[in-house]
């Protein structure tokens, strides 16, 4: 039902003729007979709830179709049971559901010469621009309009979107009682499998375990060096419920204490993503929270003497301080409307993620080298302020300290 109330509210979006074409993904092989796991298309499962792969959908103001895979008993048997054509319409709320193969032929016949064709071309969908384009029709982008939609949660996006952030927090602090000097990051990592797995969801992207200087490549994924006494681990790590990610970022001591180094440069992060977080509300600029982050952690590095003044800021600090988040985990959504920054609105999920990163070798006091903080937590902004979708687990020091020993 839900499904079926997106693709009316979209069409109310579009012209009055439109019809839109969207297309989930094929299996992706991995090697020899192996695949990928599968993930569909984030706006194609927005738009219909179905998960199989090799499948598009056709959306029109009378009429829904639905193109699938049909029943085969032989490939069933290896892969798995599919849907298939006859109980799709039910199942799917479908007007008619056709064989895959067959798109080609009937999709002449659904769009007619006085039809605006709303379709994306992406280069993992089954269906591409040159395909489509050969359909002689008038075609508009279709992203514009459904990334607006999917930028305002609705109740059911909500709350998956809180359990998904429950469980990336929980199993976050089951890290941080387990976390000792000796052990290895996939040995982290390898939590986060399995209580994802426990829970029926999966991870929503790589995780990062980043012991020590590792935590200064943003993009850290080998996971696969020791962890070291005296050492800061950072933990990057979120699952996904029915394809809503949670993102979640936590930064603790190796031996379950701060020494004085980190525990300056982790106050000072601490400190910018409290008060990034606390901006947040309907009507606020949506890049109040990275201003905020960038003035409080110029000034903090400025003070220890890392930095001589804001202008160095990115040497230390340089990524963005959040993003929007959903079906996916950098999640569709202008950040910018007509060249100035938009508002938060009611229902928006973004995440606040400041950071500090010093490197080895650096030419600062090498006290600082190898510590790299970041905190992250997804907000969500609600009538009156903001909620902490991810706040069941600890941030501040002493909490952090008090359960790691
Ligand atoms: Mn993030």
């Amino acid at each position: 039902m839900i499904h079926q109330k997106r693709r009316q509210e979209l069409l109310r979006k579009l012209e009055r003729n439109a019809i839109v074409i969207v297309s989930t993904n094929s299996e992706q092989k991995r090697n020899g007979d192996v695949n990928y796991p599968f993930r569909p298309d984030s706006n194609f499962w927005y738009l219909t709830g179905f998960t199989e792969p090799d499948a598009v959908a056709v959306i029109s103001k009378d009429n829904y179709a639905i193109f699938l895979r049909p029943k085969d008993q032989k490939k069933e048997i290896w892969d798995g049971e599919r849907l298939g054509i006859e109980i799709a319409p039910e199942e799917l709320l479908a007007n008619k559901a056709y064989p895959i193969e067959s798109f080609f032929d009937e999709i002449k016949i659904l769009i007619n010469k006085d039809k605006i064709v709303y379709f994306d071309d992406s280069s993992t969908n089954i269906i591409n621009k040159s395909i489509i384009s050969s359909l002689n029709s008038s075609f508009e982008p279709l992203k514009p309009y459904l990334s607006e939609m999917r930028l305002l949660k609705d109740q059911d996006e909500i709350n998956k979107m809180q359990l998904s952030a429950q469980y990336s927090a929980e199993t976050h602090m089951m890290v941080m009682k387990t976390v000792k000097p000796g052990m290895y990051e996939y040995q982290v990592a390898a939590i986060f499998d399995s209580e994802f797995t426990r829970r029926n969801s999966r991870h929503a992207y790589p995780p990062i375990v980043a012991g020590g200087n590792n935590a200064c490549v943003l993009h850290y994924i080998e996971n696969n060096k020791k962890l070291n006494d005296g050492d800061l681990l950072l933990v990057d790590a979120g699952c996904e419920i029915s394809g809503y990610a949670s993102d979640v970022t936590r930064t603790f001591p190796i031996n379950g204490s701060f020494n004085d180094a980190q525990r300056e440069i982790y106050e000072i992060v601490l400190n910018a993503q409290k008060s990034a977080i606390n901006c947040i509300k309907p009507g606020e600029k949506v890049n109040r929270p990275h201003e905020i982050a960038c003035d409080i952690i110029s000034k903090g590095l400025t003070k220890l003497g890392i930095i001589k003044d804001s202008s160095g800021l990115r040497d230390y600090y340089m990524h963005n301080t959040g993003h929007w988040l959903g079906l996916d985990v950098h999640d569709v959504g202008e950040y910018k409307t007509d060249d100035d920054y938009r508002c938060f609105e009611e229902c928006m999920v973004m995440t606040v993620e400041p950071g500090i990163y010093i490197r080895k070798n650096d030419k600062i006091d090498s006290k600082y080298w190898g510590i790299g903080v970041r905190i992250e937590d997804d907000i969500l902004v609600t009538a009156d302020g903001y909620k902490i979708l991810s706040n069941s687990v600890v941030k501040e020091i002493e909490d952090i300290e008090h359960i790691m020993n």
